[in-house]
């Protein structure tokens, strides 16, 4: 089997694709918007750290139970792979969803 060499390239691009990511939300049209946004992922990020109780940066369902009721009552939803527990990604993602509903 012959290496894959591209993987240097992929992770270029990448690493392009997060920063112009980074700089699309910051610059924004909808500044406002994206600033509250923000301040939603900082408080979501605090709060799940003090929900993460054994510190393993997943939220368990006894963690979200105790911790952040709301994501415990959408545990279901937010873990759609059935892994048991969530990552502040997939809780944040669903927030968004959930925020974006008008
Ligand atoms: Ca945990």
């Amino acid at each position: 089997m012959k290496p894959k060499l591209s993987f240097p390239t992929s992770l270029a691009s990448a690493v392009v694709l997060l920063c112009a990511a980074g700089f699309t939300s910051t610059v924004s049209a909808q500044g406002a918007d994206s600033a509250r946004q923000e301040k939603m992922r900082a408080d979501l990020q605090k709060r799940f750290t003090a929900a993460d109780t054994n510190a393993d940066g997943r939220l368990s369902r006894d963690e979200a139970k105790r911790g952040m009721p709301r994501i415990y009552r959408n545990f279901d939803a937010i873990d759609a792979e059935k892994t048991g527990s969530v990552s502040l990604e997939q809780i944040a993602a669903f927030a968004e969803k959930q925020g974006g509903r008008r």
